[in-house]
């Protein structure tokens, strides 16, 4: 089996390499550009109606976007990294989802209103800013108790840490956190890490290069 992933050096692409490495599977990354609209072009959008990556091919024809369907997709088709019981495979699902609705959303709002936005909002800062913090003050807590996230080593942590990666454009300090320190280490320390973020374009984009992705109303969708 070969895999194709659709990615832009993002958080949510970051977790789906980390994947692709820890299961040592066949894969080539095809680099969307982002801030040139590639996303809104027909045949990206057959593949992702919400018009957003990462989107994951394989070579028997599934087509899968969100990333943390991908992570479950993968992880469950090789039987590895969801925990090893019952109760670990919910402890994951439980952070994977944890993950998906609150830390991406709320860290990623924080990007937009302290590094991206046109216009400093205050208020916008200020609460992404307090929000992000309080999420990591989550995650210290549950990390000052278990390992891992699930209990052993799963696609949960594997779903946070890119999101960490940018402590810094989100006015947190990993450092900070003493139990998500030793856990941050600890994942910088795997060798699947290493890899992903090794090949991990890091690109700073100027914000008027973003206008594309700041601008997006439902016209957007229309085919183009
Ligand atoms: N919930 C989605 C979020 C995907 C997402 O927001 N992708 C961003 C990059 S991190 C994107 O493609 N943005 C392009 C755009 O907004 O036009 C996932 O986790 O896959």
């Amino acid at each position: 089996m070969r895999y194709v992933l659709h990615y832009y050096p993002s958080p949510n692409s970051l977790k789906v390499i980390i994947l692709l490495h820890e299961l040592e599977l066949e894969w080539e990354g095809r680099v969307v550009d982002l801030a040139a609209g590639e996303q809104l072009a027909p045949a990206f959008t057959a593949m992702n109606p919400n018009k957003k990556v990462p989107v994951l091919e394989s070579s028997v024809g599934d087509v899968l976007f969100e990333s943390g369907a991908i992570l479950e997709f993968l992880a469950e088709r090789n039987g590895n990294f969801l925990g090893a019981n019952e109760s670990e495979r919910w402890q994951c699902k439980q952070w994977l989802y944890w993950q998906m609705s609150a830390l991406g959303p709320v860290a990623g709002q924080a990007h937009h209103f302290r590094k991206f936005a046109p216009e400093k909002v205050p208020y916008g800062i200020r609460r992404y800013t307090d929000e992000t913090n309080r999420l990591y003050g989550v995650l210290n807590q549950r990390l000052s108790l278990v390992p891992w996230l699930a209990g052993p080593y799963s696609i949960a942590d594997m779903a946070v840490w890119p999101w960490l990666v940018h402590a810094d454009w989100q006015g947190q300090s990993v450092a900070d956190f003493p139990a998500l320190s030793r856990w941050y280490q600890a994942m910088q320390s795997r060798s699947a890490v290493t890899a992903a973020w090794a090949a991990y374009p890091t690109r700073e984009i100027a914000p008027e290069d973003y206008e594309v992705l700041l601008n997006q109303r439902a016209d957007a969708l229309k085919p183009s």
